[in-house]
């Protein structure tokens, strides 16, 4: 299959997007990975939500470490920029990258062991800072490229597909990321991309760092009974909290009035709409969404949906106070501002 090249032209007719582009101009190539990997079907979630939010593929920047899911990158958005890292250091470079344009749209993919690893340092890093970005961890369990060892993710006492069990303890990729700050947090399943594809397209309107836990089974080493990342057993255990819908400002939508339905208005004027799933699960509740977490994962289930949202979020740039536009396109007479400027500045340094 790999050598198989996908056809460039189109058929006049398919539908387009506001910005002109069909929902082809966002594929990439013929995915390699095996048959059934949770990896494709989040590879085409992504594809479904910048066409639907009508996001110009020359504006994304896709980034990725080393691993089954870092290869994904190759797999969509076949126009946009992309930079294949080194195993673990996706979040540095990505950051590099988006202290130079800040215009761009940023979207960090990773694996477990990339992140959940060798790459953790670089994960707490981005989220404390605020980043601007959205980060997804396509989160099998194990190392699917270097043929499935257990990842740090993987559940204690869950069992490899030749028998061993898990004595350690699983990190929780989501609940990091909310105790280190990051101001949009969730988790989802590939198998649904009913849940999936709104949760990414808020995310890509987010206006700090959001990050995905997305649990994403591999076919070839963690799909049997006594994984807790197979099919069956994420389709068994799943509790949604919530489920997103947009509704935007300018855009005249009658609103249901109903206790079932919250709404969270976001930073680039648009509302988020959740339709809660949980009757007291309030996703603007940092606190309140780590307890609920805890208790679920203590019960067994994974809970999924928009578990954090910040609804005054701030980036980076706007922490740091760095002028608008893109820093890689200052001119000599911004970045020179001549003798008698830094001689005013020596002057107060005196
Ligand atoms: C510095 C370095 N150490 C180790 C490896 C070997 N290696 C390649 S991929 C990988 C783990 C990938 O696991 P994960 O990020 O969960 O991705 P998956 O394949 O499961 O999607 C490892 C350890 C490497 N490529 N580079
Ligand atoms: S080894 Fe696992 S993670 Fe890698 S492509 Fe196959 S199913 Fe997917
Ligand atoms: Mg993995």
């Amino acid at each position: 299959m790999t050598y198989l090249a996908k056809p460039k032209l189109h058929h006049p007719s398919l539908t387009k997007n506001a910005v002109g582009y069909t929902r082809r101009d966002y594929e990439g190539k013929v995915s390699t990975l095996c048959a059934g990997c949770g990896h494709d079907s989040i590879s085409s979630a992504i594809v479904q939500a910048c066409w639907q939010l009508d996001i110009a593929p020359h504006r994304v920047a896709k980034l990725s470490g080393i691993g089954c899911s870092s290869k994904t990158p190759d797999y969509f958005l076949g126009a946009s920029h992309g930079f294949n890292t080194v195993h673990g250091r996706m979040p540095s470079v990505l950051t590099g990258a988006y202290l130079a344009n800040r215009e761009l749209l940023y979207l960090g993919i990773s694996g477990d062991g990339d992140s959940a690893s060798i790459g953790l340092g670089q994960f707490a890093h981005a989220m404390r800072r605020g980043v601007r970005m959205v980060y997804i961890v396509e989160n099998n369990g194990v190392y699917g490229l270097t043929k499935g060892q257990f990842s740090a993710t993987a559940d204690k006492g869950s069992v490899a597909k030749k028998g061993a069990t898990n004595n350690d303890t699983a990190i929780d990729l989501a609940a990091l990321a909310l105790q280190l700050g990051a101001t949009f947090v969730a988790r989802s399943f590939s198998g649904d991309k009913a849940q999936l594809v709104p949760l990414i397209e808020a995310a890509m309107r987010h206006g700090g760092a959001a990050f995905i836990d997305v649990i994403s089974p591999c076919v070839a080493f963690n799909n049997h009974a006594g994984s807790t990342r197979s099919y069956d057993h994420v389709r068994e255990h799943n509790e949604a909290l919530n489920r997103i819908d947009f509704m935007d400002l300018a855009a005249e939508q009658t609103v249901e009035d109903s206790p079932e339905i919250i709404e969270v208005p976001q930073a680039d004027g648009s509302t988020l709409r959740l339709r809660k799933l949980a009757a007291d699960y309030d996703p603007t509740d940092r606190l309140g969404a780590m307890s609920t977490m805890q208790l679920r994962a203590a019960a067994g289930e994974i809970a999924t949906g928009l578990l954090y949202v910040d609804p005054a979020a701030k980036d980076w740039h706007a922490a740091q106070r760095t002028p608008a536009g893109a820093l890689n396109a200052l001119g000599e007479k911004a970045l020179c501002p001549g003798s008698a400027a830094l001689q005013k500045i020596n002057a107060g340094l005196r």
